[in-house]
């Protein structure tokens, strides 16, 4: 292993490092599973290998049979009660971790629609121009040259709308360790706020259909003043489709 990549396995306990200002409460998250459940882990197959030394069956001992006992109430109190408090200890810190995460702007920088459909995405932008691409015959699974792309200015509040014209659809970009359902008929309203600018990969996480799989977009992470004269130069409720413009 390189020291590189221990330095980040010891830091980040393997997640990616987020790029958005909401993805530290999702690593915090991850975190405190591994602190919880490293010296648990650590603790019960300690126990199994102590039982396998500490009993085992020794030569003359074939039809020895071990103590048995029954209704240790305190016993059975605390196996009940201590993984009660594990959960209520991670529910806690999830709870806080999600109203931190779902939590929305009144003031965002933008508001753009993001429309999931079999089998593409469909973004739309305050002045109606809409960036488009659906699944074609010839896509290449391996290809990212065609995918439909959301643009948006880095250091801002952008604040998504998250919509879909038929069945469940998942608007997941990994490198941003975000998710969130798009469901027919539910408004889902999400802030991202990345930090860096970029080229990342986004897909649909809920089977979705046959071209599943295919449902994928690109977001172009831009500074903003590159992304305010792309806004500008786009016609107002013009469409422009993957792979067929440039
Ligand atoms: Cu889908």
């Amino acid at each position: 292993m390189s020291s590189l990549s221990g330095r980040l396995l010891a830091t980040n306990f393997g997640s990616p490092p987020g790029v958005t200002v909401g993805d530290k409460y999702v690593r915090s998250l991850w975190h405190i599973t591994y602190y919880i459940g490293t010296p648990l882990a650590a603790l019960v197959v300690g126990l199994i290998i102590w039982c396998l030394v500490r009993y085992r069956v020794k030569p003359g001992e074939e039809h020895r049979v071990p103590a048995q006992f029954q209704y240790h109430i305190p016993l059975e109190v605390a196996y009940t009660i201590i993984p009660l408090i594990l959960v209520a200890v991670i529910f806690g810190f999830l709870y806080g971790g999600e109203d931190k995460i779902t939590n929305v702007s009144k003031n965002p920088a933008i508001k753009i629609t993001a429309e999931g459909f079999q089998w593409g995405w469909r973004f739309t932008y305050p002045n109606g121009h809409q960036e488009q691409g659906t699944y074609q015959a010839e896509t290449n699974i391996n290809s990212v040259a065609n995918l439909p792309v959301l643009y948006m200015p880095a250091n801002e509040t952008v604040q998504i709308r998250l919509i879909s014209d038929d069945v469940d659809h998942g608007f997941y970009i990994p490198a941003f360790l975000f998710q969130r359902d798009m469901i027919p008929g539910v408004n889902n309203v999400v802030d991202l706020n990345v930090t860096k600018t970029g080229t990342y990969l986004g897909e649909c996480d809920q089977l979705c259909g046959v071209y599943h799989s295919y449902m994928r977009f690109k977001v172009d992470v831009m500074p903003p003043s590159t992304f305010n004269s792309w806004m500008s130069s786009q016609a107002p409720h013009s469409i422009t489709n993957a792979g067929v413009h440039q």
